[in-house]
């Protein structure tokens, strides 16, 4: 039978070549940030293989796509700076609505908000969102600090609580941009500042408990870092901390990690998916696109990396105590307190960029 077969399918490849060539989609998405069972079943259903890279900071993403071309079909950057970056450049390919049925599932109001920097939302919808804050090894911190509440950067930054917590492991994720706007809000001031004295005041407290901090890593690192215990205080995404909680829990060697969404406000932000206007399967892109929109699909990726999602009929599968955990699904009023980062222009990118080298190298 099959010898019979095979010249025949030989035949059917060289007379129709492009269906013996394999499709691929390349993603590029950050680390910890998918339900594998997503991708498999992608695949399944539609027969494009996903390359998938990740990243896990805006910084990379951008260096990466700064030279052009990066033959990625679909990317997901931060709303504001790097997704507003690319909007403006013209780096992005405007999204057909007409092959994205499921656009319909998205949150209107949730796109409002970003519509400021992409109008009409026509290059992006969000993928998922969510918070900056600490992730905390709750006894050691308890057991360093005393009684009293547990909800502010004063834990981090105050250097007398960072002194007393130096020994257990404190660690920053390695990203001015994501990091620089909590600071400034800390401190009281405006957390989109690019007033010189501001980050002034930035680098100040950041060189007050520098010697304190035993690292400053990328954020996957930071992930890995909570869930064995070896960071006790870290500053990072929320649903990072989340996911590194459940990690440690399941581990079973007695690490409890807590996340503390800063009282003073925390940085909100929204993750874009977008296709890059140089992409080389724009229409597999859309169809991508399409695939996660649909509301089972959402609710296996937010169960998976416990960060919100955009679509609202995602919500009764998603499972109860995830729904139901304020890091994951911040109540209105404590969203009340948060704020979105702007777009720095260059001159204080390089301000920011000089001052987190300080920090890092620690002078
Ligand atoms: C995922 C980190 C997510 C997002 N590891 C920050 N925008």
């Amino acid at each position: 039978m099959l010898r019979r077969l095979l010249p025949l399918l030989a035949l059917l490849f060289l007379a129709f070549p492009a269906a013996a060539q394999e499709r691929v989609l390349n993603v590029y998405n950050w680390s910890d940030y998918i339900d594998p069972y997503a991708v498999a079943r992608f695949t399944r259903e539609t027969g494009i293989r996903v390359r998938y890279d990740v990243y896990d900071s805006l910084e990379t993403l951008e260096g990466r796509l700064s030279a052009g071309r990066s033959g990625y079909d679909i990317i997901v950057p931060t709303s504001e700076p790097t997704f507003a970056r690319l909007v403006r450049a013209g780096a992005l390919r405007p999204i057909d609505r007409a092959a994205v049925p499921n656009w319909a599932n998205l949150d209107p109001v949730l796109m409002a908000r970003v519509a400021a920097i992409d109008p009409d939302n026509r290059h992006g919808a969000i993928y998922l969102w969510g918070t900056v804050g600490l992730g905390i090894r709750i006894d050691r911190v308890r057991a360093a600090l005393g009684e009293g509440p547990l909800d502010s950067l004063d834990i981090l930054l105050k250097p007398e609580n960072a002194a007393k917590l130096a020994r257990c492991g404190i660690m920053v994720m390695d990203s001015p941009t994501d990091v620089i706007p909590s600071v400034l809000r800390w401190l009281g001031r405006d957390p989109n500042s690019n007033a010189p004295e501001d980050l002034r005041a930035v680098e100040q407290a950041l060189m007050g408990i520098r010697r304190h901090v035993r690292a400053i890593i990328a954020s996957s690192s930071i992930l890995d870092a909570l869930a064995t215990g070896e960071a006790c205080v870290a500053l990072t995404y929320s649903g990072d901390v989340i996911q590194a909680g459940v990690r440690a829990r399941e581990a079973g060697r007695g690490v409890e990690v807590g996340y503390v969404m800063p009282r003073e406000g925390a940085q909100l932000w929204f993750d874009m998916m977008a296709i890059p206007a140089d992409a080389p399967n724009p229409e597999d892109a859309q169809r991508f696109i399409n695939f996660i929109l649909q509301p089972d699909v959402m609710a296996g990726i937010t169960n998976h990396v416990r960060y919100p999602n955009a679509v609202p009929a995602s919500r009764p599968m998603v499972n109860e105590a995830v729904r139901n955990d304020p890091n994951v699904f911040p109540s209105a009023e404590a969203l009340s307190r948060t704020f979105v980062a702007s777009t720095p222009p260059r001159e204080a990118e390089r301000l920011r960029t000089r001052l987190w080298s300080r920090f890092k190298a620690g002078r």
